[in-house]
């Protein structure tokens, strides 16, 4: 457990120490005044945690402050800590034993991480000892395909690609014949992330979807949007789109380690009501987490 939480700790760095940390240093301070909501109130919305997460934090605490004469920072710190934790959810248990094969469209912007994160899912499914295949469905850029084949050398899986510039619903439903055909338990689907407009983009994911589901009775049986963690609240405008186009079952929020921005994941739950699955905390394969939010509040806020 202490290995997890250090994890966090480490990849939440930035978001600690650019906005959190400051909550941290004025609550050094030791009675609560007016500059302390204030200042609370200011680096909350800062830290990207949304302005209607922010007020219903602030209110929640102050109504505690009133009613429990909660009177030092110290009390209000720790305060502070359960309000954000009951602000997110623990992400619900995976079943991936849905189907066999289980397929699985990983979905999201251009350059959110989708790729990287579909390397990390392999390999952390192909370790609890379940049969991966990968299927390249971003034949829109050029190098994606590529990208695939070169994480699936070197993790050891197979990769299902057609021709770059191709059609992702025939790669999807060559991707999911092969996976029923060689036995495989899990298909990860990696899908483009521009188009030429984002009414195409849209388009074609239902596409992708409808193709998987001709493939495969029921699939695909989970969708998972990959969010960049460091584009903080303009990330979830792009989720909402996604949502509209496709059913999203839950999120993967990849780059927390590179975003000071990590307060967004409140503004997830809050105002997309998805549960994060996953957290990236790094570039390499090893780099995934489960959502945990009780390291994620410690990695923020630092550990006293
Ligand atoms: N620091 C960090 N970088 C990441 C993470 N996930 C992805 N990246 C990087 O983000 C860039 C875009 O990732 P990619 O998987 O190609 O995105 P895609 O276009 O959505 O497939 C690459 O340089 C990745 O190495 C993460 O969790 N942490
Ligand atoms: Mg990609």
């Amino acid at each position: 457990m202490d290995n997890i939480f250090n994890k966090w700790i480490q990849g939440l760095e930035r978001t600690r120490k650019v906005y959190f940390g400051r909550i941290a240093t004025m609550f050094g301070a030791t009675t609560i005044t007016e500059d302390t909501w204030d200042e609370l109130d200011a680096l909350l919305i800062q830290a990207d945690l949304g302005v209607e997460t922010t007020l219903a934090v602030i209110q929640s605490l102050q109504d505690r402050a009133f009613n429990e004469g909660m009177v030092t920072t110290a009390e209000l710190e720790q305060a502070l800590k359960d309000e954000l934790v009951a602000r997110l959810d623990e992400p619900p248990q995976l079943k991936l034993d849905v189907a066999n094969p289980m397929v699985i469209l990983i979905v999201g912007v251009n350059g959110s991480g989708k790729t990287t994160t579909i390397a990390k899912l392999g390999k952390l499914f192909s370790r609890q000892g379940k049969r991966v295949l990968l299927v390249a469905g971003d034949t829109f850029r050029a190098a994606a395909v590529d990208q695939l084949e070169i994480w699936g050398e070197r993790l050891n899986l197979p990769v299902i690609a057609g021709q770059q510039g191709g059609d992702p619903g025939a790669v999807t439903y060559d991707g999911i014949q092969a996976a029923i055909a060689r036995g495989a338990d899990i298909v990860l689907v990696d899908t483009a992330g521009r188009l030429h407009t984002r009414y195409n983009l849209m388009e074609e994911l239902k596409k992708v979807h409808r193709v998987a589901g001709k493939a495969m009775p029921g699939a695909p049986h989970a969708v998972w949007l990959v969010l960049d963690a460091t584009t903080g609240q303009n990330a979830l405008q792009q989720a909402k789109a996604f949502k509209e186009a496709v059913h999203v079952d839950g999120v993967i929020l990849a780059k927390l380690d590179s975003s000071a921005k990590g307060g967004m994941a409140f503004a997830i739950k809050r105002e997309l009501g998805l549960p994060i699955l996953f957290a990236g905390l790094g570039e390499q394969p090893d780099d995934l987490q489960r959502f945990n939010r009780d390291a994620f509040v410690e990695g923020i806020l630092g550990v006293k």
